[in-house]
């Protein structure tokens, strides 16, 4: 008996077709697309993947078949992006400040402090500045969908010593993902932080190439990064997501029905990993705290006033320009 789709599709029970979905539909797949990430398989963003392949495989009868590629399988963010680009790869989901690197505007959405909560992200990042830094996005060959995926508010961890204000962070080697705007906002707090792909972040505080790393509660517990910290300190310097992107002429291969039914299932994937993310990251503390991260929880203006003295503000401002930061401010609230 030959194993077509159909009659797969129809004799697999629901948790068989999951496990076997992979390699067998792949090969009767009329579109067999990647998606990579550089995620665990434990975080929310891989979970909610899964169910949004499957989701799609079974709507699309099989039709679109989307492996997924996760925890930098493929190769860090800076490799991935070009595979994206080049078509290597259909999928790929990342931060808009290392998106940057080719479409410079991305990066607004990681001003430091610019967002007091996530209230006041989605309304930013569905409204009108998401809606500006897609149409940016949309001109380097890459689609983005309409719902940025969550990372969260970034906290930093060391294994030197806890940071209670700007100061502390005073010629700390810490880690910061490769992106113009995170390099120029840990040079303003007067750190020194060294661009290192999150595929590499592990082993270099493994190794103390660097004291420091800074990320949200969800991605410090899933990849581990409390086994090499020992402090962690809950500054919510900046919000951070993911673009989901994909690559244009891949997206445009497929016909418009089948791309009504991809983008549904991913943006709707995308909010339920909102929501997964922010709970995680509101209840990871005492679990963190319990595998031996020692917490603090600073002040928030003397990073603000730090950031605002060495001229960041007034700096990026500059380079996004007036409409853009307009943009910003609509939500944030004046800057600087
Ligand atoms: O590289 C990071 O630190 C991470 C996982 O947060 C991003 O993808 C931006």
């Amino acid at each position: 008996m030959s194993l077509t789709r159909r009659n797969l599709l129809a004799g697999a029970g629901a948790g068989a077709l999951a496990l076997s979905s992979g390699r067998v539909l792949a090969q009767t797949a009329e579109f067999s697309y990647k998606y990579a990430n550089n995620l665990p398989v434990s975080h929310p963003m891989n979970l909610r993947a899964k169910e949004m392949a499957d989701a799609i495989r079974a709507e699309t009868k099989g039709r679109v078949d989307i492996q997924i590629f996760p925890n930098n399988q493929l190769g860090g963010d800076t490799d991935m992006l070009s595979q994206v680009r080049s078509g290597g790869i259909e999928f790929f989901t990342l931060s808009g400040l290392i998106l940057a690197t080719l479409v410079p505007s991305a990066s607004i959405t990681g001003i430091g402090f610019a967002f007091p909560d996530y209230d006041t992200v989605w309304k930013a990042l569905d409204g009108d500045l998401g809606a500006f830094v897609r149409a940016q996005i949309a001109k380097s060959n890459l689609i983005a969908m309409d719902k940025i995926w969550d990372n969260g508010f970034r906290q930093i961890t060391s294994s030197t010593r806890p940071i209670q204000s700007a100061d502390d962070l005073k010629g700390m080697k810490i880690r910061v993902p490769p992106s113009p705007l995170w390099t120029s906002m840990f040079k303003a707090f007067d750190a020194a932080p060294t661009s290192i792909n999150f595929a590499e972040t592990y082993s270099a505080l493994q190794t103390k190439v660097v004291e420091g790393q800074e990320n949200p509660l969800a991605v410090i517990a899933t990849a581990k990064l409390y086994e090499v910290q020992k402090y962690c300190s809950l500054t919510n310097h900046m919000w951070d997501g993911f673009w989901f992107l994909a690559n244009k002429k891949a997206w445009e291969r497929l016909p418009e029905d089948l791309r009504v039914i991809v983008a549904r299932n991913i943006n709707a994937a995308g909010l339920k990993e909102r929501a997964d993310v922010a709970a995680l990251n509101a209840g990871l503390q005492k679990e963190l705290a319990d595998k031996g991260l020692v917490f603090n929880q600073p002040k928030t203006e003397s990073f603000r006033d730090h950031l605002r003295k060495a001229g960041f503000y007034a700096e990026w401002k500059g380079k996004f320009g007036d409409e853009a930061w307009a943009l910003l401010e609509r939500s944030s609230g004046k800057l600087g």
